[in-house]
């Protein structure tokens, strides 16, 4: 942990100058009459889960480049996202990964997440890669497997999550299956989806009632000819089949390019079957990069796109659970992390600005251009101060990210764990 001192010191020293931003954007919103304090408590009260795979360089299967000291088990993953959520008061939770994080001590992590001012988000189960000296394979799928051991072997290891997931006080279990084909012929598409659905209703069968399982889709990787849960429909339909606690998740990477995003967004909310959100950026497809580092305008459509839903009140969407899902080769994870936090805040806040009224009555009077416009005003407004407000409010630093480097808080991570320490992760 750090000091307030520290946070408290480097933000005088930031001062001024975020001083002289906050009063420019503070005075345009009251020009749009909007109260701004009004903004930055909704801005303090989003908080965003971090993963507890993203603490450690991501890597390809090419290689690796850690930076040291990245932690070295479940304790020293929550210290770090207690660092974070120090540092922009937005990260209050840390989402677990069986059997990465499984706790051996389940008092004594509560105990850990107090101290640190976080609870578990949700439980992954892991069916993508066989376990040690594991009795029946995943290699030709977990859930949608052919064979009754290897299928019923996920759907034990699922409802394990949930075990695990209640000694800690989730109450949410996310499934993502590695689950599809490799070449034509290899799986029969029906029965495949059957078996899919089957043992997700196994497994929500043992849920407690007042927990939320999400299903996570995803168009290719590791399968490159057919994926068993492909797309938000196939997501969609298991969901219908299951019970009204199963949710869609939506992972911002798991589209095929240039897919609208936005609008998936939109019908899932109306369907309210949009229960959870993955964070990170791409280019390609699962870059798993910084959230809003490649197509900023995308974020902001889509955050434009959940703020209304989640504003109407003829929306009956559930609260969603918010997570980055982000692991890569090159960042810093925990500046990676903070940076990405900054953008969702910033994209997020600018979504609460869209004048909604003026944007409906455009849309209703189809004028296009105006309606457009309405948006763009909004996209290229500078509103990162009122997000260094949010967080300097809570206790945090203006620039989470310049008090970590300042703080030298990665140098002391190696000083404490070792240049060499590597976390598990994808
Ligand atoms: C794989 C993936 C997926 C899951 C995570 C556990 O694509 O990144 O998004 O959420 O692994
Ligand atoms: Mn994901
Ligand atoms: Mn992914």
């Amino acid at each position: 942990m750090l000091t307030t001192d520290i946070i408290e010191d480097h933000n005088k020293t930031l001062a001024t100058d975020h001083q002289f931003k906050l009063a420019y954007i503070s005075e345009l919103l009251d020009r749009k009459g909007i109260d701004v304090q009004s903004i930055i408590d909704k801005i303090k009260a989003f908080q965003v889960a971090i993963p507890s795979w993203a603490l450690g360089t991501g890597g390809t299967r090419f290689g690796r480049f850690p930076n040291g000291g990245e932690p070295r088990n479940l304790e020293e993953k929550i210290e770090d996202v207690g660092l974070i959520h120090q540092l922009n008061g937005s990260s209050n939770s840390i989402s677990l990964h069986i059997p990465w994080d499984i706790p051996s001590d389940a008092s004594a992590v509560k105990q850990l997440l107090k101290a640190n001012q976080l609870t578990i988000d949700s439980v992954n189960s892991n069916t993508f890669q066989d376990q040690k000296d594991q009795s029946f394979s995943y290699k030709f799928g977990s859930l949608c497997h052919t064979k009754d051991e290897s299928r019923n072997l996920a759907i034990e290891h699922n409802i394990a999550c949930v075990e695990y997931g209640k000694q800690l006080d989730s109450k949410v279990l996310t499934v993502w299956l590695a689950d599809g084909s490799n070449f034509p012929g290899q799986q029969h598409f029906r029965k495949a989806y059957q078996r899919t659905a089957d043992s997700l209703a196994t497994i929500y069968e043992a849920m407690p009632s007042d927990w939320t399982m999400l299903i996570e889709y995803k168009p290719y990787e590791p399968f490159f000819y057919s994926m068993v849960i492909p797309d938000w429909g196939t997501s969609y339909s298991l969901c219908q089949q299951i019970g009204k606690n199963a949710q869609v998740l939506v992972d911002l990477g798991h589209h095929l390019p240039n897919t609208n995003i936005e609008q998936i967004v939109g019908r899932l909310m109306h369907f309210g079957r949009l229960g959870g959100f993955h964070f990170n950026g791409s280019m390609y497809g699962d870059d798993d990069l910084t959230t809003g580092s490649i197509k900023p305008y995308q974020f902001f459509l889509i955050f434009n796109e959940l703020v209304d839903g989640m504003q109407d009140p003829n929306v009956k969407n559930p609260p969603l659970a918010w997570m980055i899902d982000a692991s890569h080769n090159t960042k810093d994870p925990i500046e990676d992390l903070l940076q990405s936090v900054n953008a969702i805040l910033a994209t997020y806040a600018k979504a609460l600005l869209v004048d909604r009224i003026a944007l409906a009555d455009a849309q209703e009077n189809n004028d296009v251009l105006k309606a457009e416009e309405l948006l763009r005003d909004i996209f290229f407004t500078d509103v990162r101060a009122l997000v260094a407000e949010a967080s300097r409010q809570v206790g945090g630093a203006l620039d989470p990210v310049a008090t970590f480097r300042h703080a030298k808080v990665r140098e002391n991570l190696i000083g404490q764990r070792g240049k060499f320490s590597v976390a598990t992760g994808l």
